[in-house]
């Protein structure tokens, strides 16, 4: 009866990012965690395949304004849930709660594995995979914003090697729920592979958020899914490859600038540098609209349009009751999802932030040489853009 059982009870795997990790970065970790999660979804061994993956509610992200309450947004206002499912078996943080024991609203994890790095590796260059319990951490615990979680076992972990490697520690223990925190610490097993790509073509934005950005795109910017050949189909099980976006009839740019401009000092161009470099590609393209996704200030944005009066300049301006419900991070995907939609991007080197976009215009089929452009330097020096194409 018991071994019987064991087959059908769930096994909850949850996970935590460093807190100062933003929005996009924090992505990439869940698309690290998902693969372990489908991997072991697909595995025969019970152990593993009774895995659940808990999602982390967005939260007090640095990035973001928020109030002194924390706020926990699911999943499902940014993400379209049942995509997410289709590649790995994932439930929201209130759904682990509704499904867990828990004896007085409060939830006892059987183990905590908090990740670190090991200390000698950049010493001795040894950059093999390995993992290797030790007995202090070498910083306090601290997971989640949650004051009624509390766990059984901590463990620190020191790790280097993919995701997927964490199954091992599984295999290992009869515990119903576990957590890896700092799971920023393990990396992909094929970054760009094949299953990358599966994760992240599952990882489509929310229904809702799609809408506010179409009907930003055909009022604004002239722009549908029929015209500009980006439909896609409604399962991402069922997309094919092939280049044939034509995208909408605008340039759009995404502006990193805030922390950019404190800690990227050379590599961060001046407004009117930016102004030039985008004047030149509309004047190529015979274009006289560009859509400008940034994080700079008012000002910044009322200088950069300024200098670009000849044009017409375009942004998404969220409303309360939008900021209300999906905060900043609503206000980003739809910034992400217009940029996608262009006729041509330009981004911000080494920006999450643009990778994402440039990652959705190759699920959308455009062209590699219309996506994968940054801003140079002042000086005029163009960084090396990094170029991941889709694989099927
Ligand atoms: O996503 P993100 O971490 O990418 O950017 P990076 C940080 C936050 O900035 C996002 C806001 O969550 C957004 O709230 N943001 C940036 C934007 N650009 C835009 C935009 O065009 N539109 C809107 N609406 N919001 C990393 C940081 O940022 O850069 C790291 O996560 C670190 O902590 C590193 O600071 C240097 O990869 O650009």
């Amino acid at each position: 009866m018991h071994v019987l059982l064991e087959f059908y009870i769930s096994r909850y795997l949850l996970y935590d990012v460093n807190p100062p990790e933003g929005f996009n970065l924090r992505l990439d970790v869940y698309m690290r965690l998902s693969i372990l999660a489908h991997k072991m979804w697909r595995s025969s061994n019970p152990a593993l395949n009774r895995f659940k993956l808990v999602l982390p509610p967005w939260s007090q992200l640095v990035h973001w304004e928020y109030t002194e309450t924390p706020e926990y947004i699911p999943w499902g206002y940014y993400f379209d849930l049942e995509s997410l499912k289709r590649f790995a078996p994932v439930i929201e943080m209130y759904e682990f709660f509704n499904e867990y024991p828990n004896k007085y609203s409060r939830v006892t994890i059987d183990e905590v594995y908090t990740l670190q790095h090991f200390e000698d590796m950049f010493e001795t260059g040894n950059f093999e995979d390995r993992m290797e319990l030790k007995n202090k951490c070498k910083e306090d615990l601290s997971f989640f914003l949650y004051s009624n979680i509390t766990a059984n076992k901590y463990y620190c972990l020191s790790y280097h090697g993919p995701a997927t490697k964490l199954s091992q520690l599984f295999l290992n223990t009869t515990a119903s729920s576990i957590l890896i925190n700092h799971a920023e610490v393990s990396l992909h097993e094929h970054f760009g592979g094949k299953v990358y790509w599966q994760a992240r073509r599952s990882l489509r934005y929310s229904k809702e958020l799609v809408d506010v950005a179409a009907k930003f795109r055909k009022e604004h910017l002239d722009s549908d899914d029929e015209n500009d050949k980006t439909v896609l189909p409604g399962n991402w099980e069922d997309e094919k490859p092939g280049r044939r976006a034509v995208g909408g009839p605008y340039l759009a740019i995404h502006l990193r600038r805030r922390d950019f401009l404190r800690f990227r000092v050379k590599e961060s161009p001046s407004l009117k540098s930016v102004a030039e470099q985008v004047s030149t590609v509309l004047i190529r393209l015979n274009f006289d609209t560009v859509y400008v996704a940034t994080d700079a200030s008012v000002k910044e944005f009322e200088n950069l349009s300024s200098l670009l009066k000849k044009y017409k300049v375009k942004t998404f301006t969220p409303s309360e009751a939008f900021l209300s419900k999906y905060k900043d991070g609503g206000a980003a995907i739809v910034d992400q999802i217009i940029c996608s939609h262009a006729r041509y991007f330009i981004g911000t080197h080494q920006s999450t932030f643009t990778y994402r976009i440039e990652e959705r215009r190759e699920i959308l089929g455009f062209d590699e040489r219309s996506t994968f452009n940054s801003f140079c330097s002042n000086g005029g020096q163009c960084p090396e853009t990094s170029v991941w194409k889709i694989v099927y």
